[in-house]
């Protein structure tokens, strides 16, 4: 029986990845080199540093830890600067509903995100009153694919493990749900989330009800 939902924020309930592009994007530039939106991919669900560590390795670059610092924060930065600016039309589709059916269906909600940032988006989209518990890149020390964001959200929530159902676009977060023990949601593509219990394009997709046959 599904007690819990944990939702995952970039992919899944907004699209930030865009504005993490840009940014990042601006820094390689910056730096003298450039990468693709399919390299982007890539930066998904993985930390801030984790990501620039790829980036610099594609730009063929080699930063001392106090470079990277300095990287990093100027990135966040400008990121910071695009998403203070976010609004509820950017929630994505079905993310909203689904929320609103969940805590309606009494199941209990918290995030799990990779991100630093994420009580400022949820702030701006208005997410933020939907959830009991909030774990981020704030409260956690390994990245996606290790489980501890997931983990530590549903000890946050007092949910065992194998009640929790993640909602995850990322190979990563699917990995990371799957060695929770959780089920899991993909949103995205089936070929790209392979262990997901289910792939679905967006949240318009499903419903709470739907959970428990997963
Ligand atoms: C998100 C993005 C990643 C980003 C990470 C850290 O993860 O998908 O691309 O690198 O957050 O973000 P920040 O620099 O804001 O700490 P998630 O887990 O929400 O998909
Ligand atoms: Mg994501």
């Amino acid at each position: 029986m599904i007690q819990a939902c944990i939702f995952d924020l970039d992919g899944v309930l907004v699209d930030t990845a865009v504005y993490h592009y840009k940014a990042w994007k601006r820094l390689a530039n910056e730096m003298g080199f450039d990468f693709t939106e399919q390299q982007n991919e890539q930066l998904k669900g993985i930390s801030r540093m984790d990501s620039l560590d790829k980036i610099l390795g594609w730009g063929h670059q080699q930063k001392t830890p106090a470079e990277k610092e300095m990287l990093a924060t100027r990135k966040n930065e400008w990121y910071v600067e695009m998403i203070s600016k976010m609004t509820p039309a950017e929630i994505l589709p079905g993310a909203l509903d689904f929320l609103k059916a969940a805590k309606a269906a009494g199941l209990k909600t918290g995030l799990g995100s990779a991100s630093k940032n994420s009580a400022i988006i949820l702030q701006n989209t208005g997410l933020l009153p939907y959830f009991d518990v909030l774990v981020d890149g704030n409260h956690v020390t390994k990245s996606k694919p290790d489980p501890e964001v997931f983990v530590t959200c549903a000890q946050q929530l007092g949910v065992d493990n194998i009640h929790c159902v993640v909602f995850e676009d990322a190979e990563a977060g699917v990995q990371a749900a799957k060695a929770a023990q959780m089920k899991c949601v993909g949103i995205g593509s089936a070929s790209v989330l392979q262990l997901a219990d289910r792939v679905v394009s967006d949240l318009r997709e499903i419903t709470p009800q739907d959970l428990d046959t997963l």
